[in-house]
């Protein structure tokens, strides 16, 4: 039997941050033991908002590098850049002419993003699902392991592979593939941080683009940035409870509570248990601490690999060079499938 595919994306859009890290590149790295990993540094999905050039092209290689240090070998796994592999955006298009718009219509990162003023907001920041479904979908990938916010992109894409399966179900039929063309791909969403929180206000997720840079721990931030951060993250006045029960309703104690067990692996009983009824100013400098040591290194690797950018951008050639491979063999088949000559 062979391995189940697995793929996921991060935005090279600077600030990579503490909420990436345990959502979504922390749990890359076991997956490579048990499936066939594609990782992509999503430079087409950032570009949906204006970025600057010069820094664009130095945070594909900052993903990459952080991909790196964080223990993706890119032996093992395809890492490469999604501009690199023109599959994505063609199969992108054939999914803009499959989704409905009543299904974009209700994509919430969208109505976020774009905020009050949507009619300034660019066509590809609202045909973005679309293109994260051609992103999953070129490599017919089972699994994609994303934090929570990328729940409703996976069910869109589920609907496009759903809608594309059945409108041209006798055609896949004849191509023999008898359970459709397109895998219903599952999210991987679990873990012990799928939702990090910002550290100015735990109802709001740790973002890049929140202007504070207070709200998150940036992966390459150094130990004293670090240690000022997580002591001036928001708490409220009550001292942490000694039980889980007790992190209901307080959204910033739950946050670091929850960090903590994810730059750990404790869980929170057993830290509660620790550090419950004791002064926040205590589990801080613990977590701090912790944060530190946790990220040091990898902010270190991170540096490393930076100073060498042609070491980078080979390992993305590379990549790319492999995931061309399996995208144009999906990419023909869909234009059979369509009924687009080649
Ligand atoms: N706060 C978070 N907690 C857990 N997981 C998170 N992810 C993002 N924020 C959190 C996960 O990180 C992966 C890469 O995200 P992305 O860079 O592609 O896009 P994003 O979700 O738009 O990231 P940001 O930081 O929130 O950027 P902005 O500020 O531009 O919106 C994804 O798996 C995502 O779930």
């Amino acid at each position: 039997m062979t391995a189940k595919r697995v793929f996921s994306g991060v935005q090279p859009t600077g600030n990579l941050h503490l909420g990436n890290y345990l959502g979504a590149i922390k749990r890359f790295v076991p997956l490579q033991d048990t499936h066939d990993c594609i990782y992509c540094v999503v430079d087409l999905h950032a570009i949906t908002v204006w970025q600057n050039p010069q820094e664009l092209l130095r945070a594909i290689r900052e993903v990459t590098a952080a991909y790196l240090a964080a223990g993706i070998d890119p032996k093992r796994s395809i890492v490469f850049n999604q501009s690199q592999v023109a599959e994505h955006a063609e199969l992108a298009w054939v999914f803009n002419c499959v989704a409905r718009l009543g299904w974009l219509n209700r994509m919430t990162q969208f109505k976020e993003k774009a905020g009050k003023d949507r009619e300034n907001a660019s066509v590809g920041l609202y045909a973005y699902p679309n293109l994260m479904a051609a992103d999953i979908l070129v490599y017919r990938a089972d699994a994609v392991p994303v934090g929570e916010d990328q729940k409703q992109h996976l069910e869109l894409t589920r609907d496009i592979a759903q809608k594309f399966n059945n409108d041209f179900a006798a055609e896949i039929a004849a191509k023999g593939y008898n359970d459709g063309y397109f895998p219903l791909t599952e999210p991987l969403i679990a873990g012990p941080a799928p939702r990090v929180m910002s550290l100015r206000d735990g109802t709001k997720k740790m973002s890049k683009s929140d202007p504070s840079d207070y709200s998150r721990i940036n992966l390459t931030d150094d130990a004293d940035a670090i240690a000022q951060k997580v002591r001036k993250a928001k708490t409220d006045p009550e001292p942490l409870p000694s039980e889980e029960e007790g992190l209901k309703g307080r959204p910033e104690a739950e946050n670091l509570v929850t960090i903590f067990s994810a730059l750990s692996g404790r869980d929170k009983a057993g830290i509660l248990a620790e550090f419950g009824g004791g002064q926040f100013s205590t589990f801080k400098t613990a977590l701090a601490d912790l944060a530190v040591e946790s990220l040091a290194p990898m902010a270190g690797e991170m540096r490393r690999l930076m100073a060498d950018p042609a070491g980078i951008d080979a390992v993305l050639r590379d990549g790319s060079n492999r995931a061309r491979v399996i995208a144009s063999k999906v990419m023909a088949d869909v234009k059979d499938i369509v009924g687009l000559l080649r």
